[in-house]
Order: structure tokens, then sequence, then C-alpha cells
């Protein structure tokens, strides 16, 4: 039996501040049409795609910060990738910044979807682990704002039926977290995508910033043979405003292995055919779950944090 899937990753070079949606959604174009003529169904685009990295600055101005972020989606700019996905008949994974209004409350996500072949939106994922800090610290060379500008997401790790398997999604500091992936292969996830923007150095620990890329290849590769799903990593890359980011996109299969991968950082695809029935060398031998898992030896996971 195989289940064949043909999947991209959609690496992005950098974004500059001054670039518009329309132009980056122009570069998000070219690179389905490179894909539709490998017969890509799946294209996965990085952690906030439409913009800019925006958290690495501090906007006192909420209008500064809403400026980054979506109000609908589709929108006038983003339209023509879902008029894309049906033309070429292929899905998309999208990360954007999310502005939802609910009453009289506006609340800021940092969101992916999944888009299906004709163009509809079938899958929403909203970040969980937001990385960085809330306050202005004048001490870094840049500042990574995500807990200021987002909430953490409220839609959990779920999975969706499409491309003739059960996607999964989650956005960049996410892949750190094992218990991503866990939740996601508990729910059957077969192929999980991953945008991010990673910065090559880390202000904290600058002692690791040449571990970046391990780091990064590491947890993948780590979730994805752990719990027997392909995993699709997409980099926002290369110098942006001054700051470095890690590229390295890649495609790696259930038993962890690296098939595909960028060689540059910029505008680049990735592409592999998957065969989703793979799931199942792990799933069904060293970690089927059901056969081998002891959850009554893990509640310290799942009881709330100490105060
Ligand atoms: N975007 C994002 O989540 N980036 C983080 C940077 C390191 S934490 C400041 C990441 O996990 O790659």
């Amino acid at each position: 039996m195989s289940r064949p899937l043909k999947i991209a990753a959609a690496q992005l070079g950098p974004i500059a501040r001054e670039e518009t949606r329309t132009e980056v959604v122009a570069r998000c174009l070219k690179l389905m049409e490179e894909a539709h003529a490998l017969g890509v169904e799946l294209i996965a685009f990085p952690e906030l795609a439409l913009t800019t990295f925006f958290p690495r600055w501090y906007f006192e101005d909420q209008a500064d910060i809403d400026s980054f972020f979506e109000t609908e989606m589709p929108s006038a700019e983003t339209q023509s990738l879902f008029d894309a996905a049906k033309k070429y008949q292929m899905g998309f994974y999208l990360g954007y910044a999310e502005l939802v209004k609910e009453g009289d409350t506006t609340r800021h996500f940092n969101t992916t979807i999944i888009v299906d072949k004709t163009g509809e939106i079938v899958g929403k994922y909203r970040k969980v682990h937001l990385p960085g800090h809330s306050e202005y610290e004048d001490w870094r060379p840049f500042q990574h704002l995500e807990r200021r500008y987002f909430e953490s997401g409220d839609l959990g790790f779920q999975t969706f039926d499409a491309f003739g398997g059960k996607m999964g999604m989650c956005i960049c500091n996410d892949r750190r977290w094992p218990e991503t992936y866990r939740v996601l292969g508990l729910r059957d996830a077969e192929l999980v995508m991953i945008g991010y923007n990673t910065p090559v150095h880390y202000p904290q620990a600058p002692e690791h910033d040449h571990l970046q890329d391990f780091h990064n290849e590491l947890v993948m590769q780590a979730g994805a043979y752990q719990n027997g799903m392909w995993i699709v990593g997409v980099a926002k890359a290369g110098k942006e405003e001054g700051c470095d980011l890690i590229g390295g996109s890649c495609i790696i299969d259930p038993t962890g292995q690296i098939v595909a991968q960028a060689k540059t950082l910029e505008d680049e695809l990735v592409f592999f055919e998957a065969d989703l029935d793979r799931c199942d060398e792990i799933r069904k031998n060293v970690f089927n779950f059901q056969r081998y898992r002891e959850p009554e030896n893990y509640t310290p996971i799942t009881e709330p944090k100490k105060s």
C-alpha cells in the first residue's frame, strides 16, 4: 500500500519592513508556479509569511502593531494565493498575524491555516508556545516581543482530514517542545507543517549561536521519528532588517531522516514525494502508542505549572 503526496517547503528569503503584502504574495505565487511544474499538491510557507518578522521591534502605538496583522483571510492582497490553489489544485499552509474582533475585545494570534486544493480553509492553528518577552529590554541587540504582541493560541493542537491523510500544524518555537508532536501524534497526524523565523543569534545564550541549525534539525527529526510522522519545516531565512535568520527548510520522513533540504537563504522550493503510509513503519512498531505507551507514569506532563 502507498499513499503518495507531493509536498514542498516554500522557503522565503528576507522580507523587508517596507515590502508590501502584494509584493510578498507575488514571491509566494512564483514558488507555487514552480511547485506546480513538479506536480506539488501541498506547499508550506513560513511563520508570519506575509510581513517582516515585526516582533523584533518595540512599538508603542497599537496602530503600528496592528498594521502587521490580517483582519480577514483571504483578503484583497491574499486572494490570489487562494485562486492559485484552485488553479493548480495545490493546497497550502500559510502563517500570518491574525487580528480577531470578538465584541468589544480585539485578540491577536500568531496563526497558520491549511487551505485545500479547492481554495477552502480546512484547518487553523494558533501558536501555543510564545517565545521571547513582553517588555522592552534595552540590553538586547534586537527584541523578541511575541509575548507582547500575541496571546497564546486557544485552539490546541488539532489534526485535519485533508490531502488523503491527517494533517497537523504548529509554529516555530512549538517545534522545540516534544509535547507538540506527541499531542499531534496521539491525534494521528501523519504530516506536520512547521513554519519558523529563527534568529542565528540567541541573546540569552550567545554561546549557543553556532548550534541553531543543529537544534532546528534535532527537534524536528526527533519529533518525526518518535511519533512516526512526516514533517515539513519551512524557514524565513537570511538577513532580514539586519537580523540573520537560519534557513535549513527541510522535509523529514517518519524515520527521522532529512530527505530534502534547502541550499540557500533565499526564496527556494524544497520538494519531495512523500508516502503517508510510511508512518506505519514506526507507528506499528517501536512507537506503537496503543501497545507501548505508559501514560500513568507521565502525569507530571499534564499537571499545572508550579507557581
Ligand atoms: N519565531 C520563533 O518562535 N522563534 C524562536 C526564536 C528563539 S526564542 C527567542 C524559535 O524558537 O525559533
